[in-house]
Order: structure tokens, then sequence, then C-alpha cells
């Protein structure tokens, strides 16, 4: 069911790093054709630090772990049916020979599933705004309480309720490392207003704390929070009144469930001109080139 690509397979038995990617911020996150130019770019900037990148999807029902270019485009272009794959949707997708794209959650499980344990994205899903009334919480979550896996994320999506959130990995267990910072990045913006307990400063301390977690049989992922770099940092008021009234517009139109994300991502898109885009290809650019350092730092010592 599982099919790894040659040179990922090689590098994986011969602990060598290894960092994956995942695909639903292809097929549901981002616009043609820059989602392929994203996807691709993250890749080309992980290799170039001599690390493997893996990116995970589920094509015609088998997991691939390794896109190629071909696999990529089939994805990410529409003219095929691509479910929004998180861990519950994992065994219908295979059963039912689709193409899927795999969400933070899933992409985890597979991680697991393989031996990968260092994974870049966006931003994770989280305790959406309204979760009291809606109960809408992602299971990206509650996936960092079950796979080993540290997940390099520019925080957690600004559309969540971004305390709640935080909450909600306290009470699980999940430690959360911020990168030369002290507060929790909220995705398109620098800030939060949240502080984190803990500030690691080099790729080289969080590669180590992973280890001694893993080590001493804590099992459960790593939250790594990343900032966007300064200059592509959208200006925090601009960026929440666009959130705002992609909610509004939201609600009005009695969206629900998996379809939020990809919605707000979109909407918010639109009312910034696609700005906000630039910004959200410019935060996972970031985020893989941090999780190919800290994977290249945790093998060193192998
Ligand atoms: N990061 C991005 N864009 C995205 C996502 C992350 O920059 O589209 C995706 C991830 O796949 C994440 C998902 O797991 O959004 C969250 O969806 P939900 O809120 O339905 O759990
Ligand atoms: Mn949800």
């Amino acid at each position: 069911m599982i099919r790894i690509r040659e040179d990922i397979k090689k590098a994986l038995d011969n602990n060598q790093a290894v960092v994956a990617l995942e695909s639903t911020i292809i097929s549901h996150g981002m616009p043609y054709p820059k989602n392929v130019e994203t996807a691709k770019k993250c890749q080309s900037i992980i290799e170039k630090q001599g690390v493997k990148a893996a990116t995970v999807a589920i094509i015609n029902g088998d997991i691939v772990v390794g896109l190629n270019d071909d696999e990529i485009e089939y994805i990410a272009n529409k003219k095929v049916e691509v479910l929004k794959v998180s861990r519950k949707d994992i065994p219908i997708a295979i059963n039912r020979k689709m193409s899927g794209a795999l969400t933070v959650s899933a992409t985890m499980a597979i991680c697991q599933m393989v031996g990968i344990k260092f994974f870049a994205t966006g931003g994770i899903g989280g305790v959406h705004k309204g979760a009291s009334e809606s109960f809408d919480i992602s299971c990206d979550l509650e996936e960092f309480s079950k796979s080993k896996v540290a997940v390099v994320s520019a925080g957690a999506k600004a559309i969540l309720d971004l305390e709640k959130t935080m909450e909600y990995l306290e009470t699980k267990g999940v430690l959360v490392l911020g990168y030369n910072t002290d507060e929790l990045p909220a995705f398109y913006s620098r800030k939060s207003g949240i502080k984190l307990e803990y500030n690691a400063k080099s790729p080289e301390e969080i590669a180590s704390i992973c280890k001694t977690k893993w080590e001493l049989g804590l099992d459960g992922g790593v939250f790594i929070a990343n900032p966007i770099p300064e200059k592509y940092s959208y200006p925090k008021e601009e960026i929440e009144s666009a959130i705002d009234e992609a909610i509004k517009e939201m609600n009005h139109l009695g969206i629900k469930g998996k379809k939020t994300t990809p919605y707000l991502l979109q909407k918010i898109c639109e009312i910034t001109d696609n700005k906000s885009l630039e910004v959200n290809m410019e935060l996972v650019f970031n985020n893989c080139d941090l999780a190919a350092k800290v994977a290249k730092a945790y093998y060193k010592g192998e």
C-alpha cells in the first residue's frame, strides 16, 4: 500500500536526513499553477542542503512517499477529483482507489509508518474561532500526541483561535518550541501576542531536544514554531480585517467542516489581491529551510 521512492528508501535505510512535505497545501491550499511552483521550490530548498525531500500523497489508491513532477502536477491541476485526506480518510482513499492530498495529520501518520522524523508545512490546523459552538478542532492537534514527528510550521493559521489552540496542545502534552522567538508566530505575521515557554536558538538545539524526547520513549510530535522573515510579514491589522471579512462570508454561506480551511485561505487571497498567497509561499519556503537544517543536525550524530 505504501510506495517509497527508491532514493528516499535508501536514505531512510542508511539513517540519512529526510524531510516530508504535505500535499493538501498544494491541492486545497493554493491555486494552480502557483501551487506547483511552490511544491517544487519547497523540494529544491531542502535538496540543496543535501537532504531528501519527500512530498507525500495518495495516487490512485497508493500511498506515495516522494512524488515525482508528474504526480505533483496530477494532484495540483484540479483535472481529477482529489480528496482532502486527514488521518480518518486514509483507508477510504486506498480502498476506493482514489487520489488524495494529505493534511498535516495524515502526513504525520505516514511519516510515523515509514520512519520520517521531520516534516515542513505552512501552518498546522487548530481550534477554529467559535469552536465553543461549532466544536471545529483540527485533528492535526490530536496527531501530535500520536506520531513521532517534528513539524516545522509558521505557528498556527491566523484564521484560528490561537490561544485555544495552544491550550489544546498543552493538554495533549505536546512540546512547542519557538525558533528564535518568545512569541507564537501567527502564520501571515510574526506576532500573535501569545508568549511561548521555550525559545530554541539553533537547529542543533532543536534536533537535540527531539532526540532526548524520543530516546526517553516519550512518543508524539514536536511543534516547531518558525516566524516568517520580517520582510515578508503581513501587517497584523490588515490581515486581521481580511480574516474577519472572510469568516463573515463563510458563515453567511454556511460553509462548515473540512471545507472551512480551504475556503478561508482562498477568500483571504481574493480579499488581499493575492498578497496573502505570496506571504503563504514565503513562509513555507522558510519552514522548509529550517526543517532541512534540523534534520541534518539530527542525523549528524547518528
Ligand atoms: N498550511 C498551509 N496551507 C494549507 C494547510 C497548511 O499553508 O492549506 C493545510 C494543512 O494540510 C492542514 C490543513 O493540515 O490545512 C488543516 O485543515 P483542517 O483545518 O480542516 O484540519
Ligand atoms: Mn475541522
